[in-house]
């Protein structure tokens, strides 16, 4: 399993998506202009056009390395994911479990105007383009969303020490899955001729962006277990199966609970049928145009299924992943997808 991280944060009028606040006058000052030296005396890793850099057990792209010192030093209170696991979806569904009584008819929502993207920030490269200020325009409860592995989060996200801290939501995603989603993605913007074996071998060494896989998986799984009330952990093979009993347990655990009143009106299928696969890929705001550093928006929406690494992969090297992941469960409690 691979995965994703998003927290809740309550009380107030909030979430409003994210690009509605946003109107780009708050100044850049990106994080690699404070904490440069620090990033560059870390091991380094090249993997196409990626850059990556060894920062406390975790292979981190370069671009986000400094702004996560940024946020480990001056955040206060945030959200989490693992790349390819989910987020997309997850993102959507988070916001619209909390956004269902948008004072508007769900024909307007904004996830129908909007990339899940543009509603909850992704706070890796916020910090890393020396943004952070933008998230102090959001309403509480804010919704945000980072790549990080729960050992590299601040205490005003974990809540250690004693601070109020913030609910973090994690996806995983089958191991197997996950490679094939990430390989179509690199080849999408960063690594055109990327052949599958290559990344399966750099999975497998750990070496993958914000790898170990399952070293990001186990810290999130065992602050989960230590305290539920802090940490969901889900399987986006699970959302693929119940997608309304996870929505439910989502919203109770993110403080609100669907009435038995909105039961009775569909509302959780509703915020279901909002965030579908085949509803969001044919959407303009996820067809058109790019996100991020240049990554199309399109990209994002590929196959949304479970399985599809038998395509990619030969049955030696599943074996050798489910393997690799069972050995490093073993003993955890976590059963591999
Ligand atoms: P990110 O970490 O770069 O943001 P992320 O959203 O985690 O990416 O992963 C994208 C995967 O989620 C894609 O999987 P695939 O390559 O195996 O197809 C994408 O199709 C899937 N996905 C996106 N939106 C949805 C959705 N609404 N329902 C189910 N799967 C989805």
């Amino acid at each position: 399993m691979a995965s994703s991280t998003t927290m809740p944060m309550l009380s107030g009028s909030g979430p409003v998506p994210f690009t509605d606040v946003d109107d780009d006058t708050v100044p850049k000052r990106p994080a690699k202009e404070e904490f440069g030296g620090l990033v560059a005396a870390l091991p380094r890793k090249q993997q196409g056009a990626m850059e990556l850099r060894l920062y406390q057990g975790f292979w981190l792209s370069e671009h986000w390395v400094a702004g996560t010192v940024v946020f480990q030093r001056r955040f206060s209170r945030a959200g989490t994911t693992y790349p390819k696991c989910g987020t997309t979806w997850f993102k959507a569904l988070a916001f619209a479990a909390m956004t269902r009584a948008y004072p508007h008819p769900q024909h307007e929502h904004p996830l129908l105007r909007l990339n899940p993207h543009d509603c909850v920030p992704f706070l890796d490269d916020i910090f890393a383009d020396g943004q952070e200020a933008k998230l102090e325009a959001l309403p509480s409860p804010r919704l945000m969303n980072t790549h990080m592995p729960y050992t590299l989060l601040p205490e005003s996200v974990t809540g250690m020490g004693g601070i109020a801290g913030c609910k973090v939501v994690y996806i995983c995603r089958d191991p197997k899955d996950k490679v094939v989603s990430m390989w179509h993605f690199l080849r999408r913007r960063w690594q055109p001729d990327l052949s599958f074996a290559e990344l399966f071998e750099h999975v497998c060494d750990g070496s993958v962006v914000v790898g170990p896989i399952w070293d990001h998986v186990l810290s999130y799984w065992h602050a989960s277990v230590a305290r539920p009330d802090r940490v969901l952990f889900l399987k986006y093979e699970d959302l693929l199966n119940d997608a309304c009993g996870n929505v439910r347990r989502l919203a109770g655990f993110m403080g609100r609970p669907f009435s038995a009143a909105e039961e009775h009106a569909g509302a959780v299928e509703g915020v279901v049928e909002l965030c579908s696969f085949e509803r969001m890929k044919r959407l303009e705001a996820n067809r058109k145009g790019s996100l991020y550093h240049a990554v199309p928006r399109d990209a994002f929406f590929r196959k949304g299924v479970a399985g599809d690494w038998v395509n990619y992969m030969t049955p030696e090297m599943a074996a050798r992943l489910d393997e690799i992941v069972r050995e490093k469960f073993r003993g955890t409690g976590l059963v591999a997808a």
